[in-house]
Formats: C-alpha cells, structure tokens, sequence
C-alpha cells in the first residue's frame, strides 16, 4: 500500500477520498477562526505523502540566466529574511457538490470546506531567485515551475507554475514556506517546504518542494497542462481542448454561509448568519450581501477580521448578520438564505450554477443558498 506512510489524522475531518486523502473541516468550525488551526487545515492530495528526512533535504533551483543552487533547509532559514503572510487556501474544486447537483462532473464532492487560512512563514520566493542570479525583469512570458517530492505510479512528479512576475515581485508575496500558524509545516501541508502563492489557487501552492525551475514555458505536468482550467457549459469529454484554455491562476470572488447548516430548525425571532467571504489576486471583500428570503430583498452583513493592504488582501474575510426572522415565517416555513459577496474591483458572484457549470467541476463560487425552516 504506497499509502501505509500516510501521516495520522484528526477525526474531525470530512473525508472526500482516504487514498490519496482529501478532508475538508466540519462547516460549524470552519469560520470559526480566522486562522485555521493546522489540524483543521482541508487537505488537498493527489498522491501518497512523501516521507522526507529534514537533515538530508535539498531543494535544486535552476533555469537559464541564472546559477544552478541546491539549499538546505538550514540555508533557507538563514540565508534569506523570514517573511510572513496570512493567506488563504482555495481548492480550484471547491463547492463543486453544488454544481454536481446541477449535472455530473468529474472530481471530489467537496462541500463548501475546501478552502482555509494559515499564517505562512518562510524565505520569499523573490529572495531566493535573485540570489540564484535571476533578475527582476523577464523579457515575455516566463514561468516559474515547482515540482513535488510526491509521485505517480510512473514517476512523475506532482507539479505546476505560476507566471514569473508573480514569483519576484516584492508585492507577489509568493513563499517557500517551511512554517504554517508558527509550527513546522505538518507532512499534510508540505513538510518541509511548501510553495505558497497568495491568491493563487491552491494547486499552484506545491507542497513537499524538490525543485524551483525558471523556464519559458508552463509546467509539463499534467496538473498544469490537462487539469485546472475551465470551460464553457457546452464543452463536454468528447470535445474537451485542454490547450485550448488557461491554466487557472487567481481565483474569483467566493463566499458561503458556514451557519446555520442546511436543514437546519431555527427559532422565530433574531437569527444570527455567519460565512467566509475571499478573492483571488489580493482582492479584499469590500461588502458580504445576505438575503433571508432567497434574494428578494437584501441586508449588509458586519465584517471582522484583519486589515489587509489594498491589492494584497490575500486573507479571507469572516462575516456576521444578525437578522429578525419574521413570526409570520415560524410557522414551520422554509427560509432560503444567500449570500454574495463584493471584492475590491466590484467583481461579483454569479446567481446561479448552471451558467458556470464546466465538465470537472471547478470555479463554482454562485451566490450560496442554505434553506432552514423556522419552529418555535
Ligand atoms: N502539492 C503536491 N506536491 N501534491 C499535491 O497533491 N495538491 C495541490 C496543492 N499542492 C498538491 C500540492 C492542491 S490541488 C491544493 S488545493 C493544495 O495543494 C492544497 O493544499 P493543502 O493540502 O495544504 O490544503
Ligand atoms: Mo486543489
């Protein structure tokens, strides 16, 4: 079993798939906090984890126009400033039970947990490229392409890129983390480095980190090449153009309701509504709407958590409503709450699934629509 070195897990975790293992927090404690406690973190693997011995570790950095650096974990602590970073995971496949429900789609049946926040820490990406000799500027498309210790059955390693302005631009924030909420990475999130690319979908945020290479084209892997891209409704498996479309880089604007749960029995009189609200490129939320009658008539929802610097809000924002829900509704009537949510460029969500539906599923970020009925 490739899987028996596979680390333990904590019991509280939805499981979508054991091996490789998929996990997303219980939706009562995923918004909780406003940083995701590392046990609680939704788990994204495509393979076995890799067992990696932290004395021997060595990660190889190369490309052309520059030096060949193989470092040490001791010589990424120390060779480079520790910078931190308070960012958000997305799954690109996040929420897609929503849009299976719509017609199938190929992939994970992850409820509305695939996404998570840490406090990142390690050497900036930046740093360690123009150590090795890369320069600021790069002349046309350039990409830097990460590589994984984790395998397939052929060898193949998990990988993916991201465009090179995002990996040495000061304000990219893109790390090579080795530290997550002030621990040690855990062996589920990368131990022990780990490619963190604020605003970036999570594929690109490679764990288990055996290579940084600088190249002129995208990574080879399959996970960049022939998954992670979206496609129009119509598009189906017999007509699918995978080079057809762009890798999914920054995500759009997201939100859902993480209380109350679907199906839920609450009381007539004041109702408290609480969720998570994101978006991809350091967008911030600048506004959460909340409908207690399935989007009739609108309410503003408090939103809290951190400050974050305009174009690097790579954080997601917690949201709250309390709202009087109406005695004439308690007679065992049904509630349909929604919620949208508005970032930094007024970019919005769609209002419904269909539109969006793509063959495997992913980019699903429709208003989120919880039904609970109302009983004294
Ligand atoms: N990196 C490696 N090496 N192997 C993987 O399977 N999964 C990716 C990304 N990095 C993956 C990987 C995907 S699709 C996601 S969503 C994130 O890791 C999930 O990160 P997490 O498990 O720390 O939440
Ligand atoms: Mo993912």
């Amino acid at each position: 079993d490739p899987f028996s070195g596979d680390p333990p897990r904590h019991p509280g975790l939805r499981v979508n798939s054991q091996k490789p293992f998929n996990a997303e927090p219980p939706p009562e404690l995923l918004a909780e906090r406003f940083l995701t406690p590392n046990e609680l973190f939704f788990t994204r693997n495509h393979l076995p984890v890799p067992a990696v011995d932290p004395e021997s570790y060595q990660l190889r950095v190369e490309g052309p126009g520059g030096r060949e650096l193989c470092l040490s974990l001791e010589e990424l602590r120390t060779r480079f400033p520790k910078h931190e970073v308070t960012a958000t995971l997305q799954c690109a496949g996040n929420r897609r039970a929503e849009m299976s429900r719509v017609r199938p789609v190929k992939g994970l049946e992850w409820d509305i947990g695939a996404i998570s926040t840490a406090r990142w820490g390690g050497a900036r990406l930046r740093d360690v490229l123009l150590h090795a000799g890369f320069s600021e500027e790069r002349e046309g498309e350039w990409h830097v392409c990460f590589e994984g210790l984790d395998t397939d059955v052929g060898g193949a390693p998990y990988g993916a890129s991201i465009p090179y302005g995002k990996a040495v631009s000061a304000a990219g924030d893109v790390l090579l983390a080795y530290e997550m909420n002030g621990a040690e990475l855990p062996r589920d999130h990368g131990f022990p480095l780990r490619a963190v690319v604020p605003g970036v979908v999570g594929a690109r945020n490679v764990k288990w980190l055996r290579r940084v290479a600088v190249s002129p084209a995208e990574s080879p892997s399959h996970w960049q090449r022939n998954d992670y891209k979206g496609f129009a409704p119509c598009v189906d498996w017999d007509t699918v153009d995978y080079s057809a479309a762009p890798a999914i880089q920054e995500l759009p604007v997201q939100s859902a309701i993480t209380h109350p749960r679907p199906g839920a029995v609450v009381p007539p009189g004041e109702l408290t509504v609480k969720g998570y609200a994101w978006s991809g490129g350091g967008h911030g939320v600048v506004r959460v709407d909340v409908s207690l009658d399935g989007g009739r008539t609108w309410q503003v929802a408090r939103l809290a958590g951190e400050r974050q610097a305009l174009g690097r809000a790579w954080a997601w924002t917690l949201w709250e409503l309390q709202a009087p829900v109406a005695a004439a509704a308690a007679g065992g009537e049904e509630l349909e709450i929604v919620c949208k949510a508005v970032d930094s460029s007024y970019n919005v969500q769609p209002d419904t699934v269909a539109p969006i539906w793509n063959l495997r599923g992913v980019l699903s970020n429709a208003w989120h629509r919880v039904r609970v009925s109302v009983r004294p």
